[in-house]
């Protein structure tokens, strides 16, 4: 290809001289390389065609067994102090891990093809977006890449001569759980990861630039990089208010970002707006304001779960040119899921390519899933129904609220708005979720999760947490910042509010509160909404089930108290004081002297 960037070149060809490939292929952007591309990896089985009448442009891909999901143990940040990577990330030296990876990618490519993917992060050439370059041998990622971001010669041209870029390599190598590491350089500017075919893990624009290559330099530029959605709300008058919600991976980021109105309030002339749904870049702009770009192209989405009564917009998006990955496949080339369309299939292949049936069990009588909980389906931004007409706009959106949610059976209340920004900092900071399975470990237990943002912070946590701070005080409209809990169940464990499109009527109360309109009761959390100031038509929610949904239960939050205080106290010296402020300040309001 042509370009004239030397750099590029020399780091391209001293790459190819440690992994070794046959050949080295440069990712133009064309539909004809794609279709190339697409061919070949059928042709060995790396991807299966779908049914092409039913699923025009669909491929399956079946990942290794043991990497279906980010392995947050074998990711480092590698700065050359301990003490910017911090508490809450693996930290290895950069000497160290660039020895121990080169091992694992000394000739790793042989017999194989070197793809070199340019690729920007946000609209190219938009003063929000970034520039990578992430070598592969893997068609599945090449393929994943030109979905997810934008790829070829156009960022090339953008690129230029001297143009600033992130080094990304990927290679699978022997796909061996022993052998693999994802590690990010941020005083480099490069992300090495080996050993693993998984999304998160390989498909290095998205968590690893995007969010902690991208939070580390936003930090040092003065913008926030984050793991939220953007949507925007538009009014009956016409009038647009935007929305950037943080919650943890698998805690409804895509959903919400895809919210259809329930047919009452869409009578009334509500509609919902799709910018983002799991990564934020978000500067100040001329006006003051924090403005908002979707650094991504395409959506890298939980398959399980999706489906016409809950996410029809999904539905629509994933119908053609998808890549699906871990769901179930079935004898008409078809895919299917857990709490998916259409009936439980009689027979199917399971997300490991076994044979699986309805009530199949494992040898400890344990209920087998067809789709594995953490399949995913990989599409175009663009051919969602409700993408927002602004979504490339190269100045972004502008914010108006910040929502903060996680998933917790018990304690979180549905909704509460805090008091200014200085709080919702501490609110953010403290926030925990029950794991899910879109990482490794125990799915259920509760953990700290600051702003949905413990995986993704390329740098040290209360670093992170002063930056907040800090771009509160010149952000001249703050935006206001609320705290959401969709997932709070009942004694006998049902979900005490319906979601999806339900939250709608929580988002507009929530607008209103922005514009001082909506009435609120004072807590020792924040603001929490009387149930007579949200829209309730066409939903008959019981009185009683609001009050249980914003219930406190001050010997149990004071508990949350001393989990909070155990959390913040391992960041030290480093934390901003102002936290340990609002801590002392909640539990005094807690424990009822205001
Ligand atoms: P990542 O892509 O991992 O970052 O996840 P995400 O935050 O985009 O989560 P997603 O929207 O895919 O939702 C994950 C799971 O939460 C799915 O099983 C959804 O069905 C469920 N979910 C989403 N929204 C709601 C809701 O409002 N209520 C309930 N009860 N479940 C929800
Ligand atoms: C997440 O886990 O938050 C995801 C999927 O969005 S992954 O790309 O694997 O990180
Ligand atoms: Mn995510």
């Amino acid at each position: 290809m042509n370009h004239h960037h030397k750099e590029l070149d020399k780091w391209v060809k001293e790459m190819a001289a440690m992994c070794q490939p046959d050949k080295i292929v440069w990712i133009d952007g064309s539909d004809a390389q794609r279709k190339q591309l697409t061919a070949e990896a059928i042709k060995t089985g790396e991807v299966i065609e779908l049914n092409q009448e039913l699923l025009p442009g669909c491929l399956y891909h079946r990942t290794a067994v043991n990497d279906v999901a980010r392995t947050e143990g074998l990711t480092y940040i590698c700065t050359a102090r301990e003490e910017d990577a911090g508490t809450t990330n693996n930290w290895m030296p950069p000497e160290k891990a660039y020895d121990q990876a080169r091992e694992y990618f000394t000739g790793a490519m042989k017999g194989r093809t070197m793809y070199v993917i340019p690729f920007s992060m946000g609209p190219v050439g938009s003063a929000f977006s970034k520039i990578g370059v992430e070598l592969t041998d893997s068609i599945y990622v090449v393929l994943n890449m030109l979905i997810m971001t934008r790829v070829g010669t156009s960022v090339l041209d953008a690129l230029g001569a001297n143009g600033v870029f992130t080094k990304c390599l990927h290679s699978k190598a022997d796909l061996d759980i022993n052998k693999r590491l994802i590690l990010h350089f941020p005083e480099d500017n490069t992300i090495w990861s080996v050993g693993s075919g998984y999304g998160g893990n390989v498909l290095l624009g998205k968590k690893c630039l995007a969010l902690r290559i991208a939070s580390y330099q936003a930090r040092q530029e003065g913008w926030l990089a984050e793991h939220m959605l953007i949507l925007g709300v538009e009014h009956p008058d016409g009038q647009i208010d935007y929305i950037a919600g943080a919650f943890p991976s698998a805690c409804g980021k895509t959903n919400l970002a895809m919210l259809v109105p329930s047919p009452d309030l869409a009578k009334k002339g509500y509609k919902v707006w799709t910018v983002g749904d799991d990564i934020a870049w978000m500067r100040i702009g001329p006006d003051g304001r924090l403005w908002a770009i979707n650094p991504e192209s395409g959506f890298f989405g939980v398959a399980p779960g999706t489906n016409s009564k809950f996410n029809p917009n999904a539905v629509a998006t994933i119908k053609r040119n998808t890549i699906f990955t871990n769901t179930a496949l079935l004898p008409n080339g078809t895919v299917w899921w857990e709490q998916g369309d259409g009936d439980q299939p009689v027979q199917a292949l399971d997300w490991r390519g076994q044979p699986w049936y309805p009530g199949k069990t494992d040898e400890h009588g344990k209920k087998v899933d067809a789709a594995h909980a953490n399949s995913r389906f990989t599409a175009p931004a663009s051919q969602c129904p409700s993408i927002s007409p602004h979504w490339q706009d190269p100045q972004g959106v502008p914010i108006t609220a910040i929502f903060f949610g996680t998933r917790r059976a018990r304690l979180a209340p549905l909704i509460y708005q805090c008091f200014d920004w200085q709080h919702a900092v501490y609110v953010g900071a403290t926030m925990s979720s029950e794991r899910t399975a879109a990482q490794f470990g125990k799915i259920g237990e509760v953990r700290h999760d600051p702003m949905a943002m413990l995986p993704f912070c390329g740098y040290n946590m209360a670093d992170y947490f002063r930056h907040w701070l800090e771009m509160g005080k010149k952000i001249l409209h703050r935006p206001k910042v609320f705290r959401v809990n969709w997932f709070r169940r009942d004694d006998d464990g049902n979900f005490l509010w319906p979601g999806f499109g339900e939250n709608l009527r929580i988002l507009l109360w929530a607008l209103a509160r922005c514009r001082g309109q909506a009435n609120a009761i004072r807590t020792p959390l924040g603001w929490v909404p009387t149930y007579d100031s949200i829209d309730w038509d066409g939903l008959q929610f019981p009185r009683a089930s609001w009050s249980d949904l914003h219930a406190i239960h001050t010997e149990e939050w004071l508990e949350e108290q001393n989990q909070n205080r155990q959390f913040l106290a391992q960041f030290g010296q480093r934390l901003p004081s102002e936290l340990w402020y609002e801590h002392a300040a909640r539990e005094f309001r807690l424990r009822g002297h205001e």
